[in-house]
């Protein structure tokens, strides 16, 4: 039925409770907390924050627990909560992370996944064997970058000799498109200055919400995205750990990712008649395959063709469609016709004509934000009016996904395409693309509609069934337990 196609975010204390109880029978002693993190929904902003273009995310309900207690022989020791999924305690030694983060031949460049092979992360409730593996990396990475950060702020040091026992499981879908690693990293992330920093020690328990303020917030984002880009491999560009770590309930995130800076916006007149669905289609991506980081080389080679450091630094501070064009005119100047970008300065060898989509691509987002951060921050507007204008946005940010940065696939455009038909008012495929989630603006009383009509439509076109989950604008990574 419908429902079961459901995804529920789950009662925070139960899953907490239930971690714990699953901690002692793994590790024969209690974990010393629960934490948690979000996954997020961005409403526009893909593939723009490597480029300091402005992203507006929401965290989710959703999200992922990490129950957990301190060792101090250096070990990691990890598993999740699926017993037909989970192939056992994996042990890491921490300081081998270190070994293999000097080593750059583990790095895959080749699209293959780090050498540990586990199970992915799941839960109880939602099983989804996804193609994700290694997802230890991303867990000791965590540990491995706020050690690194601890050098240089002591509040956050982390003692030799550290390590955990670490109980995981998720409420998201893994590999989804909203931001399942980050999730991790960001809930480990919590765990490790928990446990093991000066500031954990001085702040015990729920104590430690209030002690993270946004400026650490922020420092912590910052690490968990070098986990990601350092150790996991997969070009992350901060997005996904931001919102994580420094989201608000009720509200979307408007962030600047030119300096990191948030604003928060109010998101409850919109979300009055209207919701947010995301539509997983349960096509998993995962960001280390290489597809991605394709991509985002084609944009750089542009971009050091154009001669900036980041893509949003070709537009002025309220950017126009002229200058989008007087961009990707000089573009053309420079690569003078050139099929083969080979022969154009700067491009690489990659195609002149992918590289000026992926260029377009970026150009036209942050357009995009710009113009969807006006229109939320702009109290005195209607929310059918604003929710008309956000809808067109969201699909005129799909046809840019599809067309320009090329990251969409046939399930995704059919579901874009169904959903709007049966009135939503607009539906993009969000985050780094090649799998992944829709997100749909739907008015609430045509829910229940748009979710038979993409089921069905997934049906009849012979794609796998999709999954639903309500985005409920939610609280930052925090405490449960
Ligand atoms: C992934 C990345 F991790 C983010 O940093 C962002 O680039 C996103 O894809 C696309 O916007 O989630």
């Amino acid at each position: 039925s419908d429902d079961a196609a459901r995804l529920s975010p789950g009662e925070p204390h139960r899953i907490s409770a239930g971690l714990r109880t699953r901690f002692v029978e793994e590790f024969g002693r209690d974990p010393d907390g629960v934490w948690f993190a979000p996954g997020r929904a961005n409403l526009n902003g893909e593939h723009v924050d490597f480029h300091g273009g402005r992203c507006l995310p929401m965290a989710l309900a959703h999200g992922t627990y990490v129950a957990a207690a301190p060792r101090q022989d250096g070990l990691l020791r990890l598993r999740t909560l699926d017993p037909e999924l989970d192939a056992g305690v994996q042990t890491l030694s921490v300081a081998a992370v270190d070994a293999v983060v000097g080593d750059d031949s583990r790095a895959p460049d080749d699209g293959e996944a780090p050498e540990i092979e586990a199970p992915v992360i799941t839960d109880v409730h939602t099983l989804v064997p996804g193609e994700v593996s290694g997802w230890t990396w991303y867990v000791a990475g965590t540990l491995w970058a706020l050690a690194r950060l601890g050098e240089e702020t002591p509040e956050l040091a982390v003692p030799e000799g550290f390590g955990a026992d670490l109980l995981i499981c998720s409420t998201l879908p893994i590999g989804g498109g909203l931001s399942s690693s980050a999730a991790l990293e960001c809930s480990a992330m919590l765990a490790f200055v928990a446990l093991a920093t000066p500031l954990g020690a001085a702040n015990p328990g729920t104590a430690l919400d209030s002690a993270l303020d946004d400026e650490l917030r922020a420092r912590l984002a910052a690490a968990c995205m070098r986990a990601e880009v350092e150790v996991v491999g997969a070009g992350t560009g901060g997005l996904d750990q931001t919102v994580s770590l420094r989201g608000r309930a009720g509200h979307v995130v408007s962030l600047d990712c030119r300096d990191f800076t948030v604003e928060r916006l109010p998101m409850d007149g919109l979300l009055a008649e209207h919701a947010f669905l995301a539509i997983d289609t349960r096509q998993a991506h995962w960001l280390g395959d290489g597809q991605f980081d394709d991509r985002r080389a084609d944009s750089e080679a542009a971009m050091h063709l154009l001669g900036v450091d980041r893509l949003r630094d070709l537009l002025p501070e309220h950017p126009e469609t002229g200058e989008v064009d007087a961009a990707l005119a000089r573009f053309d100047e420079l690569t003078g016709g050139h099929e083969l970008a080979s022969e154009a300065e700067g491009l690489e060898g990659r195609s002149t004509a992918a590289c000026r989509r992926r260029l377009r691509h970026a150009l036209t987002e942050m357009l995009r934000s710009e113009q969807l951060d006006r229109i939320l921050a702009d109290e005195g507007l209607e929310p059918t009016t604003a929710a008309a204008q956000v809808g067109r946005i969201l699909t005129a940010g799909h046809a840019s996904m599809r067309d320009d940065a090329e990251v969409s696939f046939p399930a995704a455009d059919a579901l874009v395409e169904t959903v709007s038909e049966v009135g939503a008012l607009g539906a993009r495929l969000i985050g780094g693309g090649f799998g992944g989630s829709v997100l749909a603006l739907v008015p609430r009383d045509r829910e229940d509609a748009v979710i038979g009509a993409a089921a069905r439509v997934c049906q009849e076109q012979g794609f796998t069934a999709p999954r639903f989950l309500t985005v409920e604008p939610s609280a930052p990574a925090r405490v449960v337990g």
